[in-house]
């Protein structure tokens, strides 16, 4: 095993020396190598003089070393544990629908964790109440104080938040749906009220991904059975069964998770992403977190009224991070 380990409902983060080799033979050089015998000696864990664990060597099949990180999940949401790795940015420009701010550069990530879902009106509305925050959407203790973090649900697309009796409450039926009409800035104060950030624009694109390379994570297409958008229009040759689209937001996790087990990266709602909008760089990048300023904000991953091509792993939407509108929502990211 490398990477994280999660016992005892706590986080360890790998500190030193990745997992020895599971065989008999690797333990039993190591056992040599401190002078152990393999067959009689005993492993002593010890602290302060005392032993906490032992076991017979011959028992012992790994040794790994972890340290407990700091990342707690104060709203107990529900993470997927993302591992570090390097990947390609952007679409290759032979990809259909290519977009010239798509431009492939190298990416390294360390691991973080994920929420499993779009944020949704319930847990949204819930960090409104807490905050007593009213009808305008300001929260004076923030860190926007005059900034609106959400406005109000109506209309047509009346899927959201209401403000009645001096609460926020989900529209009747689509609690479990992603919250919208949500602002940069408010997606950014629950992501800290929920002890994390906002995804970088590059962990977004290497979590949708989940180790693929083609357009979707889903492969060269995206069907109607695959996520929620306007399946009126599939990718470039692709069909769909039903191209009655919903045309409207879904209850997050209704289709199939990609490989990192991650919902919804694909279409339902665009997700607010850290990062100003701006140029990819051109050189290989470590934890990059984007433009120093700019002027918009990132969204990612497409939505329920968009077509398949603006869902595609690699495009990139922006907007003014006072913008909010009832396709846009987001999700949160964590330490490991
Ligand atoms: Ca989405």
């Amino acid at each position: 095993m490398q990477g994280n380990n999660n016992n005892n409902n706590k986080i360890y983060k790998t500190i030193k020396h990745k997992t020895i080799k599971k065989t008999v033979a690797s333990i039993f050089v190591l056992a040599l190598s401190v002078g152990f015998s393999q067959a009689q000696d005993t492993m002593y864990v010890m602290k302060s003089g005392n032993v906490v664990y032992q076991r017979a060597i011959n028992e012992i099949d790994s040794v790994i070393f972890y340290s407990p990180t700091t990342s707690s999940n104060p709203l107990n949401l529900t993470l997927v544990n993302i591992p570090a790795g390097t990947f390609n940015m952007g679409s290759p420009s032979g990809e259909v629908n290519h977009n010239p701010d798509e431009t492939q550069y190298q990416v390294t990530l360390s691991a973080f964790r994920m929420s499993k879902y779009e944020i949704t009106n319930t847990e949204y509305a819930a960090f409104l109440n807490a905050k007593s925050i009213s009808s305008n959407g300001l929260y004076a203790a923030g860190a926007f104080p005059t900034q609106a973090l959400i406005y109000v649900s109506t209309g047509s697309y009346d899927f959201g938040l209401h403000y009645t009796a001096g609460q926020w409450v989900p529209v009747a039926g689509y609690g479990n749906h992603p919250v919208i009409n949500v602002t940069w800035y408010g997606s950014t104060e629950y992501a800290t009220y929920a002890g994390g950030t906002l995804a970088s624009e590059a962990q977004w694109e290497y979590a949708c991904r989940g180790n693929t390379s083609a357009p979707f994570n889903t492969g060269a297409c995206l069907s109607d059975a695959q996520a929620n958008y306007s399946w009126y229009y599939p990718y470039n040759t692709c069909t769909n069964t039903n191209t009655t689209y919903p045309g409207t937001t879904q209850a997050v996790g209704s289709y199939t998770a990609n490989g990192y087990g991650l919902q919804d990266m694909h279409g339902n709602v665009w997700e607010w992403c850290s990062d100003w909008y701006g140029t990819y760089p051109t050189a290989a990048q470590i934890n990059p977190t984007g433009p120093n300023t700019g002027s918009n904000r990132v969204i990612r991953g497409g939505s329920w009224d968009e077509i398949a091509r603006n869902c595609r792993s690699a495009i990139r939407g922006n907007g003014d991070p006072t913008f909010s509108y009832t396709s846009i929502g987001f999700r949160v990211v964590l330490l490991p």
